[in-house]
């Protein structure tokens, strides 16, 4: 047996078929897999990989390092690999590493690291698609780590050259390791033992073991140890190990994501025992200890200035000092100014020193930063929300509204708004998120969003209505009365319901756990949206039942009138029918979060030639689309009103709905007026993208349409489309209508503004 790769196993069913389908899909068939369960749970592993060696071992302790020590007894390959089973392999790992290993005698042979959010069948698909780290409000987050992002920024060099001896190649290639597996990037989660093939006699003649009292960093002994012994090394970048990031870290955590608070214990008992195995001064020390100073200048000294209890310092700052005091005279030479102060304060104990130091660090970043970035502003407002504003007093009688991220007046905001200025005239002092200049029907400060203004708001206003998420880094305070309405009732998967998260924001399920506790109060349209949104949200506080805000003008008594007038202010003919064609988003297209591309599908030439005489067509995409669409020869028969603020005014002058997977339905169906459905991408979104909560096949009011003729024919005949789906109409009324009475807006208010 040439290789065996040993897999830790805990548990984790969601991720082991990843594991062993690249395991069964190796170009490279020498192999066994050792697979060590801990804690008792057996895998259910299927016949599909038969033809896969797989020897499966019991761990009495539930630790990776002791599973890991169990896998290495029980293999029997020349090499092993280690494989967490939440991580796959390329197809090719195996045999590029037994191929570079295969002129020497090598004690190691490695490859390289990617790092990704999906899951394997995602991966190889779109393994181009850089996602972004986003807060989903259409800007990239630069509140994030840098440990935190995707991709692998370390640079994989070999730098052997012509007429270097055997011995020179083998020193430069052990450096190359030392690299590359410890890393220059200053957090410790990036030492590794993984995208490596090991020999095994060279592990059992230097007693190299994972040490099993380690339960978080057990690499850095490790990998310190291997690299202190090994002589011959090689390499080949085209190995690729998948390291697989977890996007649920509430309830599917990576190892590295429940460190925690603990995270300075763990790294230091694991440095210590590095420093047993590694000789001072040596090259690979050297390494370590640089590195412990980046951890130290980048996180520990900024927590030794927050920390205003002293508890960090007296905890952690005698500990680091202990680990700093042999640092090595050519790695201190090397250290900045900055950092040679930041450790001599540290050595004589100087905890003042250090915090004056990172303030005046802070400021320098600041000013180096306005001079580069054209947005320095924002970073000003972000201190002065939450050094000033979020330190004054809150503003009782203000209430801060949002929608869609101030793109539009619209929602259930707009409704809030205006019933609560109805009920309790001059009372309250409105504040609007617009991005444009709008005509309000009562008095209502307008501000930009994420302008000091807004920052002051958020920070200051006791009452906060939005339909979307606010900024992550919102400071909830006690007297904040926050009102979140939501957007619509859900049919595609939400949140903690999702399995990959395949949209421009691969951090979403962290981010709307941290968001959604702010929230007092929420919306529910429906019973099903009460108890979807409870579980998907993991929501536990005030559910509002009343149907939804947004929905009261599609109940009013004189709804005939508001639509004759709106269509009249549009200028759409008094004798033509209208047709709303409003589609939703595609996660997997977008050029960045918040910026979504949308190809239109609709024939609109053949759709004027059938039914121009009598009907037009009224385009609106949804608010992330910025794509324009281009209705050029249409004109006349299309009106793209993308931008119109309040699609609730476009219900209700549309005689027909034709959408895909958007929640209008679950609205417009409070019209009790026909729909049909344009999902020519069905099997896609349904099955790859997100998964829906309902059987669109079975359950909703309308027939699934794959083209333009069909929706054309459907057009032409929608008084038996109507009749064909009466029955299922009247069932989906009852469970998504059935709490709408035109009076939500006035029932959310008595409960939240008391
Ligand atoms: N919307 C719109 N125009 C569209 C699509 C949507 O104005 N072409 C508005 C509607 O008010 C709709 C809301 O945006 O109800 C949400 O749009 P969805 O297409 O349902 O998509 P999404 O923003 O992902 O929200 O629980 C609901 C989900 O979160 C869906």
């Amino acid at each position: 047996m040439k290789v065996s790769v040993i897999i830790p196993y805990h548990g984790e069913d969601l991720y082991l078929n990843d594991c062993l389908d690249s395991l069964w899909d190796q170009t490279y068939k020498d192999f066994e897999v050792v697979l060590v369960i801990s804690g008792g749970k057996e895998p259910s592993i299927t016949s599909v990989y038969d033809a896969i060696d797989i020897k499966i071992v019991k761990s009495d302790e539930e630790n990776v390092c002791a599973a890991r020590n169990t896998g290495l007894d029980a293999a029997s390959g020349e090499y092993v690999v280690f494989l967490d089973c939440d991580d796959y392999l390329d197809a090719n790992f195996l045999e590029k590493l037994v191929q570079c290993g295969a002129d020497s005698k090598c004690d190691l042979m490695f490859g390289r690291m990617i790092y990704t959010w999906y899951k394997r069948e995602f991966f190889l698909r779109k393994e181009s698609v850089e996602a972004e780290e986003d807060d989903d409000e259409g800007r990239a987050s630069d509140e994030e780590s840098e440990d935190e992002q995707g991709g692998d920024s370390v640079v994989f060099i070999d730098n052997v050259e012509a007429g270097d001896s055997a011995e020179i190649i083998q020193k430069k290639k052990i450096d190359m390791a030392g690299k590359y597996l410890v890393s220059k990037r200053k957090s410790f989660y990036f030492v590794t033992a993984l995208g490596v093939m090991y020999s095994r006699k060279f592990l059992c003649e230097n007693d190299i073991k994972f040490n099993e009292d380690l339960e978080h960093f057990y690499d850095i002994p490790f990998l310190a140890h291997v690299l202190d012994r090994c002589e011959f090394v090689n390499a080949d970048a085209d190995a690729h190990y998948v390291k697989r990031k977890h996007n649920d870290p509430i309830h599917m955590p990576s190892l590295s994501q429940t460190v925690g608070k603990d995270e300075f214990d763990c790294i230091y008992r694991a440095y210590k025992l590095m420093l047993d195995v590694t000789g001072n001064g040596t090259e690979l020390r050297n390494k370590f200890e640089r590195k412990l100073v980046g951890y130290y200048s980048s996180s520990v000294a900024p927590a030794i200035k927050k920390n205003e209890d002293k508890a960090y310092r007296k905890k952690h700052a005698p500990r680091l000092k202990e680990l700093m005091q042999d640092l090595s005279p050519e790695v201190y030479s090397e250290l900045s100014r900055y950092r040679k102060k930041l450790v001599d304060s540290l050595k004589c104990d100087d905890y003042g020193r250090i915090s004056k130091i990172i303030s005046r660090r802070n400021i320098i970043n600041l000013l180096k930063y306005s001079v580069t970035h054209h947005n320095y502003i924002r970073k000003i407002k972000d201190i002065m929300y939450k050094h000033r504003y979020s330190r004054q007093p809150v503003m009782q009688n203000v209430v801060l509204f949002e929608s869609f991220f101030g793109k539009s007046y619209s929602d259930s905001p707009k409704y809030i708004f205006e019933k609560l200025n109805e009920m309790y005239p001059d009372k309250y002092e409105c504040v609007w998120i617009l991005e444009k200049k709008t005509k309000l029907p009562y008095p209502a400060k307008q501000i930009k969003r994420f302008s000091f203004a807004y920052f002051k708001y958020l920070a200051r206003a006791k009452y906060i209505v939005f339909n979307s998420r606010q900024p992550k880094s919102f400071i909830k305070r006690k007297e904040n009365v926050f009102l979140e309405t939501w957007h619509g009732t859900p049919l595609k998967k939400l949140v903690f319901d999702m399995d990959d998260v395949l949209s421009a924001s691969p951090t979403y399920k962290k981010n709307f756990y941290i968001q959604s506790r702010s929230w007092d109060y929420l919306v529910a349209a429906n019973g099903f949206s009460d108890e979807v949104f409870r579980r998907a949200f993991e929501y536990d506080k005030h559910m509002l039942k009343f149907g939804y805000p947004r929905n009261d003008i599609l109940h009013s008594p004189d709804r005939d009138k508001i639509a004759e007038d709106i269509k009249q202010k549009i200028g759409i003919p008094s004798n033509k029918k209208v047709v709303l064609y409003a589609p939703t988003w595609r996660d997997d297209e977008f050029y960045k979060a918040g910026k979504y591309k949308f190809t239109l599908r609709l024939d609109l030439a053949a759709m004027k030639k059938e039914l121009g005489d009598d009907y037009v067509i009224i385009l609106r995409t949804h608010y992330f689309i910025a794509d324009k669409i281009d209705v050029s020869g249409a004109e006349g028969f299309v009106y793209n009103l993308s931008k119109y603020d309040d699609i609730a005014e476009l219900y209700l002058i549309s005689d027909i709905l034709i959408t895909d997977y958007s929640s209008v339905f679950f609205d417009y169906a409070n019209l009790k007026r026909p729909m049909l459905f344009f999902t020519y991408d069905l099997d896609k979104y349904r099955d790859v993208l997100r998964g829906f909560y309902i059987d669109m096949e079975k359950d909703i009011p309308g027939p699934l349409l794959f083209n333009t003729d069909e929706i054309i024919e459907s057009i032409q005949n929608i008084d038996e489309v109507q009749k064909k789906y009466a029955s299922v109409y009247e069932v989906f009324y009852e469970r998504f209508c059935g709490w709408e009475d035109g009076h939500a807006s006035e029932n959310c208010i008595r409960e939240v503004f008391k």
